[in-house]
């Protein structure tokens, strides 16, 4: 199977799972596991912040930075296709009684300025206090496009200027930092908070990381208690994640360029790539009305898997064990499928 469905389905690396073998663990709670420890001080110093803390997910991870930054009642602006608005069941409404004010994600995965600024709301009894702006980078629903650097930097000016926080979904950084040929710190200079994720693109089995100031990861550290995502020996799980961080940033150029390779055969198809595409993902268009469960059926019996987006949209993400030549032959499942 060439299974293009996300970059979550990958497996561990051998090295990952010799590392898991070998972790020296302890009770993470009491913050006496050493491998957990690395791996933390490993992301702060890599995201240029004071702290971070292994979660089990990135949607925990989002989860608490939006509980620590918002009270209920709070309000956190955030675009319509972010993946912490539209795929995280709600959290933070259902959990944190923080109500989002939604705004539109532009095509290249922004927010518009003078949108932001129009949403913010001025001191009044009746309105909930806006309290933080979230962007995502890479934009997943935007086919993995990268924030230019200097819209995060001009988001950072107009948070201070009223005070608000900003809280970045990172779960792909690093490929927008191999994208940009940047430091994954600079990228995550302006925001106060990130999630990152260890278990897309850089094929760790499992595992996010929130980084912040000293003081929000300990507030962190408590939010993720309330959720239940205290570990015990979870240096077996961040063993993978160092090995991920030290050995898998580089190649995600790989996974770029087989997107890129995809994205062309798949125009040639007569099929519309709908945005351009920067890092490994594909959001594609068919070029006819046939039922887009029947053409994931057909492609699937050939041993192709991608999801569908909607009635004629479609994702292909690529990722460690999709090759060149996988992407050959997946192309030439599609033009089979017609
Ligand atoms: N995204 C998954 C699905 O949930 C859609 C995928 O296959 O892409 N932020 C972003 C931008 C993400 O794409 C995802 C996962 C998450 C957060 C959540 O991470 P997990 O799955 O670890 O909770």
């Amino acid at each position: 199977m060439i299974d293009l469905r996300s970059d979550t389905v990958t497996q561990p690396t051998p090295a990952m799972r010799r590392a898991m073998a070998e972790a020296p663990v302890g009770d993470d709670v009491y913050g006496e596991d050493p491998t957990v420890n690395h791996l933390e001080a490993l992301v702060a110093e890599l995201l240029g912040k004071e702290a971070a803390l292994f979660v089990p997910s990135g949607t925990m991870g989002n989860l608490i930075c939006l509980l620590v930054h918002c009270g209920r009642g709070d309000e956190y602006i955030v675009g319509d296709s972010q993946h912490t608005y539209l795929y995280e069941a709600g959290g933070a409404s259902a959990v944190g009684g923080i109500h989002p004010r939604v705004l539109p994600n532009q095509p290249d995965g922004t927010l518009a300025l003078g949108e932001i600024e129009a949403a913010i709301r001025p001191e009044n009894v009746h309105f909930p206090r806006t309290k933080l702006i979230a962007l995502e980078n890479t934009h997943n629903r935007m086919g993995g496009r990268v924030l230019p650097p200097e819209y995060v930097r001009h988001v950072r000016t107009l948070a201070d200027r009223y005070n608000l926080r900003l809280h970045g979904d990172g779960a792909r950084l690093w490929n927008a930092a191999v994208a940009l040929g940047m430091e994954p710190a600079e990228l995550a200079a302006p925001f106060d908070s990130l999630s990152v994720c260890l278990s897309k693109g850089l094929a760790a089995p499992v595992g996010s990381l929130v980084v912040g100031s000293r003081d929000f990861i300990a507030e962190a550290r408590r939010a993720r208690k309330l959720l239940g995502g205290g570990m015990r020996q979870a240096g077996v799980l961040a063993a993978a994640g160092i090995v991920a961080l030290t050995e898998m940033i580089p190649r995600l150029a790989e996974d770029h360029d087989n997107a890129r390779r995809l994205a062309e055969g798949l125009e040639t198809l007569g099929y519309e790539v709908l945005h351009p595409v920067e890092t490994n993902i594909v959001i594609f268009r068919q070029p006819d009305k046939r039922p887009s469960e029947e053409r994931v059926a057909a492609w699937r019996e050939r041993g192709l898997l991608v999801h569908a987006l909607g009635n004629d949209t479609y994702r292909a993400v690529t990722h460690y064990g999709i090759s060149t030549s996988d992407i050959r032959q997946a192309l030439e499942i599609v033009a089979a499928v017609g």
